[in-house]
């Protein structure tokens, strides 16, 4: 893990990964693939459509208690020190926005550290938001945070808050959400915070229209993964031969995606010289997004060495924003 650039083209390792992933997902029982392979140029912009649907309460209910919060947040978090903000992923800023918009306010400029692995989306976030929002200073930092946060030590006197929103801890498995937090809090000093979004259980009808919209945006956003592999592997998927699938597994309180083949069929990937057999009605496992309880994040944050310090919901407590602080 290192802040420069990686000495490996960009969409080289990205390839490799690509096929990795692949190779292993496809030959596994049951098959399954990994949900980062849906954000090539494609699933971004899809993604960027779902979270504009009206199904799909997150983003909106997220960004409506970033906008009623977001001073109260940066100044719990500085408490009275100046504040300097990391974000895990470069997002669309649009609800980082809201945040670095208080700390501007709170403090006159503030040094905004999006941490990415890639570094074209690090250098559109930083002409983005560098225009758009006067004050900031993005620093953008090329790193792959699932290995763990190692960010400069910030200046005397100076806290940090991480952000780790959109509801992004929720495609991890605890067994994988655990450690992240951990190797998180290990690249923080006693007194920093995280900023935690999760979505939180609700009834069944609303989760499972969320990832299955009536405008099928959330259809294509799965399905353009086997699109992605007919680009990048020279696979012959036939995307009509597959269903999309969302389900609620109230057991392990998850939304999960799934492709399902409609027919038996066999696919060939040429760039793994590999043949993949489908029964009729076999699924690909492509995502899960779990729904946390009230107060499962807070314990989350406290196993991995953060003291819940507030939480703020929305009035339907569909969502909550946790903050933890390093001890
Ligand atoms: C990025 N992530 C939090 C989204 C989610 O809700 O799990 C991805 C997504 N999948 C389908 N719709 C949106």
């Amino acid at each position: 893990m290192t802040t420069v650039v990686s000495p490996i083209p960009e969409t080289e390792a990205i390839q490799e990964a690509v096929a990795q992933a692949v190779q292993q997902g496809l030959t596994a029982t049951p098959k399954r693939l990994p949900p980062w392979l849906f954000y090539d140029d494609a699933g971004s912009l899809l993604f960027d459509r779902i979270t504009e649907l009206p199904e799909y309460y997150l983003t909106r209910t997220e960004r409506g208690i970033l906008a009623h919060h977001s001073d109260a947040m940066i100044r719990r978090a500085a408490e009275g020190r100046r504040l300097r903000v990391a974000e895990l992923g470069a997002g669309s800023a649009d609800k980082t926005r809201l945040l670095l918009a208080a700390a501007v306010a709170l403090q006159g400029t503030v040094v905004y550290e999006p941490v990415d692995v890639s570094p074209s989306a690090l250098a559109s976030a930083k002409e983005r938001i560098e225009a758009e929002i006067p004050g900031v200073v993005v620093a953008p930092r090329v790193m792959d945070y699932m290995q763990g946060l190692e960010l400069a030590p910030p200046e005397e006197g100076e806290r940090r808050l991480v952000l780790y929103i959109g509801s992004s801890i929720g495609n991890f498995d605890s067994h994988e959400a655990e450690p992240l937090l951990e190797r998180v809090r290990a690249g923080l000093s006693p007194g920093d915070c995280l900023l935690l979004g999760v979505d939180l259980v609700k009834d069944e009808p609303t989760l499972v229209a969320a990832y299955e919209d009536a405008a099928g945006v959330t259809a294509c956003f799965n399905l353009n993964l086997l699109a992605r592999l007919n680009r990048e592997l020279g696979a012959d998927f036939n995307l009509e031969a597959f269903a999309h699938r969302a389900v609620w597994n109230a057991q392990r309180s998850r939304m999960e995606m799934h492709l399902a083949s409609r027919t038996a069929q066999q696919v060939r990937i040429a760039a793994l010289d590999l043949e993949v057999e489908f029964a009729a009605g076999e699924t690909i496992h492509t995502e899960n997004s779990y729904k946390y309880l009230p107060g499962q994040a807070e314990a989350r944050l406290s196993a991995a060495g953060f003291q819940p310090a507030k939480t703020w919901t929305d009035p339907q407590g569909w969502f909550a924003v946790c903050m933890g602080r390093a001890i």
